[in-house]
């Protein structure tokens, strides 16, 4: 460290040299620049194994409907194979899951009101979707007269980001215990809809079955 007295002795540096130096840094600062710039750009996308997230599921079943009144829909899934329908008294099956049930206003104080249920894993074979109308606590001349539109959304994810809809549309509801199947459909091997196999105009009654004859379902089918 140079005290004070000695300062007055050091020699003045030239002007010739201050300028040498500041080129040096400005061109030392635009290097780092540069390679910060350039270490960002090759570096490359994060792997899946790095902990990338891909989907919860490989068939997602989503149902909303209007989130201003009480009222309580519930959606019913069946699998071919699953010893029972899954829905919201028995939310959890070998493949199927009820991540949301939703109760209407109950618990619930958003405007947001949707189910959502998962399939875990490409399950070949034949499926169902039901919605089922639980409760209506709030009545309005708009429900008496068209009833409650419920929009369900069925999608089948790969493993990566792509997805195929298998079935998007709005479904109507007009009263407490009525249900419908909105969709039925087979899947084979390779996750892909068996051709012909889809349907929208049958009723094969799910919720809350808690015992299931598959050839039953099967005849209906
Ligand atoms: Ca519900």
């Amino acid at each position: 460290m140079i005290t004070a007295p000695f300062r007055n002795f050091l020699p003045e540096e030239p002007p010739s040299s201050i300028a040498f130096r500041d080129v040096i840094f400005g061109a030392l600062g635009i290097f780092v620049v540069f390679f910060i710039l350039f270490i960002t750009h090759i570096n490359p996308p994060a792997k899946k194994d790095d902990g990338d997230i891909t989907s919860p599921g490989n068939v997602i079943i989503k149902v909303e409907w209007p989130g201003k009144l009480d009222i309580d829909i519930d959606t019913w899934v069946w699998l071919e194979g699953e010893p029972r329908p899954v829905g919201y008294s028995y939310s959890h099956g070998v493949h199927v899951d009820l991540l949301r049930d939703d109760l209407g206003l109950t618990y619930d104080e958003t405007n947001e009101k949707f189910e959502l249920m998962i399939v875990r894993g490409t399950i070949p074979g034949r499926y169902i979707i039901n919605i089922h109308c639980f409760s209506i606590k709030e009545y309005s001349s708009k429900i008496a007269s068209e009833g409650i539109p419920i929009k369900v959304l069925v999608e089948r994810f790969d493993g990566n980001s792509s997805h195929t809809i298998i079935y998007s549309n709005s479904v109507v509801l007009k009263e407490v215990k009525e249900e419908k199947t909105v969709v039925v459909f087979e899947l084979d091997e390779n996750g892909t809809v068996v051709r012909n196999s889809k349907a929208t105009n049958k009723f094969i009654p799910l919720a809350g079955r808690k015992t299931i004859n598959p050839q039953f379902l099967l005849k209906e089918w």
